[in-house]
Order: structure tokens, then C-alpha cells, then sequence
């Protein structure tokens, strides 16, 4: 029974790779700052992990939490395209910043490998489809240029210090406990509660701008495959994770109505500055080096999501 440091323990994906690992009957400790994570994510584990209430940008903690751990799962950060274009200052300081006394610490406890949750924002509006991992990156938004660094500081460190590291580039992940709540979440999170409680969505552009979503419980598997893969296939490598097929927002909205009985029109509404067109990835390297394979497709997933935030509004109701 190794032990493993989950940063954003309490998000929606650092929170879904805990279970996991507990279910395997591994030793979980996980650190978070509570800015977007929710105590409620980790409720029901709360007895079963060793959870440190702490920032990023305290090293002092992240060398404490490191202490004796195998692997780090480095989720930790503020996960927002918009919000980084309105603050550069804090999404770089969370997201680069952070990543950078993360692997410091790791380094000097001696972990033995860093899974990191990559962005596909990396990519940025390049034409050709779909994205592959030796295409040159050309992020567009603050968020995605920091999310690009911190990949870079992984390379680094496992090319000057010999820290085993490996890059999970996440195309838009999506399920149960995603926060709907800010104006920054994740569309679907938005969406899918906006119409179960009969609220008009609002598409930012036409809605044709497509994405290759992905459900939750890949990019779980993704991670734990990524920390166990042997080191000659994956340190200091990127890889996608996503399902390798795309759909777009207006397909999107037409599927959701059918799952949450939503009568209503979508609103339109200007393009949102720093997004990007199209994505949709190539997942042959993860295939091939991690053996990953997308074990829920888009609609089952969207079906499980709808079927958990209702699930949610009934208990809040009761
Ligand atoms: C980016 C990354 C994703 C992840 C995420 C973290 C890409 C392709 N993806 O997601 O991998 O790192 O950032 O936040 O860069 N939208 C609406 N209405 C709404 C909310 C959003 O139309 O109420 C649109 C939005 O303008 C965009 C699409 O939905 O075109 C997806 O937006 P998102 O915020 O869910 O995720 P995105 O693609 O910025």
C-alpha cells in the first residue's frame, strides 16, 4: 500500500482520483485551498484520507505533504480560460507558481513520479484536427500559456533532476461534481443544471465551436495508468487524454433537452474573448504508452452527468 498526494483533492477530478485509489486500497493524503475545491466533494472519504487544508504557494506545507508519498497527482488550479484573461496575475501564480513549489517539494522528498493534469489549451486555434502531441503548442489564453509552462517544468525536472514526470493533456472533463455554480465552470456543469431547473442556457457564439469531451471517469484512468506505466514509456513525456471524437454546441444543447425534458431555446450571446474554435484529439500515444483506452463515450457520460445532478437538485428538495 503506497501513499499517494492528490493536490486539489477537493475538485471535481483530484476528489474522483481519490476514490479511486482508496478503492484500490491505497493510502491517500491530499491538499487543497478550498478556493474552488468543496469539502462536500470529499465528504464521504473525509475519515479514509489524510486531508491538509493548504496552498500551493506554501512550500514549506507541499515539502510536508510530499514527505513519504509515491506519486503525486498534481490537479491543484485555478481552471478557467475567462478568469485567466480577466486576472493573468492569479492564474499564473496558481498555475505556474504553484506547479513550480509542487515539483521543488517532490524533488527533495524524493516521490517517485508527478502526474500532471495538463491542458488542451495548449493547442490553441491551429486549423489541423485532430491535435497530436509533437504539433507545435500556440496557446491563445493566459490559462492555457500557464498550464503550457507547468508542462514544461515537468520536462525539466525530469530532465535536470531525474523526477520521474508525465503531462495529461485534459480535453474538457466533465461529471458528477463538477461545480455549475460560477460563471467560470465548465459549460456542461452549467448547462445541464441551468435546464434541469428549466433556466435558459446561454451559447457564447454560434455554437458551432466544438469539443472533444470527456468523462470523468477516463481521466481517472488515464492518471492511475500514467503513475504505473514504466518509466522508459512515459517520464517526462505529454500525452491526450479524451475520446477522440467531437460534437458541437449546438448538438450538445439538442441532446441535453432529450435527457433533462428541458422545453425551452438556447440564448445566444457574443463570443467569449481567448476560446478557441475546434478541439478534438488524437489519442494513439496514450493507446500505445498507457494502454488508456475511453471506456464511457460522450452521451453515456452526458447521461450519467444529467442523471447525478438530478439526483442532487432531488435531494437538495427533499
Ligand atoms: C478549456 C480547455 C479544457 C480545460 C478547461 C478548464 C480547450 C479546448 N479546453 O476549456 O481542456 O483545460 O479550459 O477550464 O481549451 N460556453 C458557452 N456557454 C457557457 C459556458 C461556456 O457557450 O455558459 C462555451 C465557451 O465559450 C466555449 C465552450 O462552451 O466555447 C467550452 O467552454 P468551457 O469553459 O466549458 O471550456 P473550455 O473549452 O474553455
Amino acid at each position: 500500500m503506497a501513499l499517494h498526494l492528490i493536490t486539489g483533492i477537493a475538485g471535481f477530478i483530484g476528489s474522483s482520483i481519490a476514490r479511486a485509489l482508496l478503492e484500490r486500497g491505497e493510502q491517500v493524503r491530499g491538499i487543497d485551498n478550498l478556493a474552488t475545491g468543496k469539502r462536500e466533494n470529499i465528504k464521504e472519504i473525509a475519515d479514509r484520507i489524510d486531508f491538509r487544508e493548504a496552498d500551493l504557494l506554501d512550500l514549506d506545507a507541499m515539502k510536508e505533504a510530499c514527505h513519504g508519498v509515491e506519486c503525486v497527482y498534481h490537479q491543484a488550479a485555478i481552471p478557467s480560460v475567462p478568469k485567466s484573461v480577466l486576472d493573468p496575475l492569479g492564474s499564473n501564480q496558481a498555475n505556474v507558481d504553484g506547479t513550480v513549489n509542487i515539483l521543488i517539494a517532490a524533488r527533495d522528498a524524493k516521490v517517485r513520479r508527478v502526474v500532471y493534469a495538463a491542458s488542451s489549451s495548449a493547442y490553441g486555434d491551429t486549423p489541423t484536427l485532430p491535435k497530436r502531441e509533437d504539433m507545435t503548442p500556440n496557446p491563445i489564453s493566459p490559462y492555457a500559456v500557464a498550464k503550457l509552462a507547468s508542462e514544461y517544468y515537468m520536462v525539466s525536472f525530469f530532465r535536470c533532476y531525474g523526477l520521474e514526470t508525465v503531462s495529461l493533456r485534459y480535453f474538457n472533463i466533465f461529471g458528477p461534481r463538477q461545480d455549475p455554480t460560477s460563471p467560470y465552470s465548465g459549460v456542461l456543469a452549467k448547462f445541464i443544471t441551468q435546464m434541469l431547473r428549466g433556466e435558459q442556457p446561454t451559447i457564447f457564439g454560434d455554437g458551432s465551436q466544438s469539443r472533444d469531451f470527456t468523462y470523468i471517469d477516463n481521466a481517472v484512468s488515464a492518471n492511475l495508468l500514467a503513475a504505473q506505466a514504466p518509466t522508459a514509456k512515459v517520464a517526462g513525456r505529454v500525452f491526450n487524454v479524451a475520446t477522440g471524437t467531437r460534437v458541437d454546441l449546438n448538438q450538445t444543447f439538442e441532446l441535453l433537452k432529450k435527457m433533462t425534458g428541458y422545453s425551452g431555446n438556447v440564448k445566444y450571446a457574443a463570443e467569449r474573448g481567448g476560446d478557441i474554435k475546434h478541439s478534438l484529439a488524437d489519442i494513439t500515444l496514450a493507446t500505445k504508452a498507457l494502454g488508456y483506452e475511453p471506456k464511457v463515450n460522450f452521451e453515456e457520460g452526458l447521461q450519467r452527468t444529467v442523471e447525478w445532478y438530478r439526483g442532487q437538485s432531488k435531494a437538495a428538495g427533499a
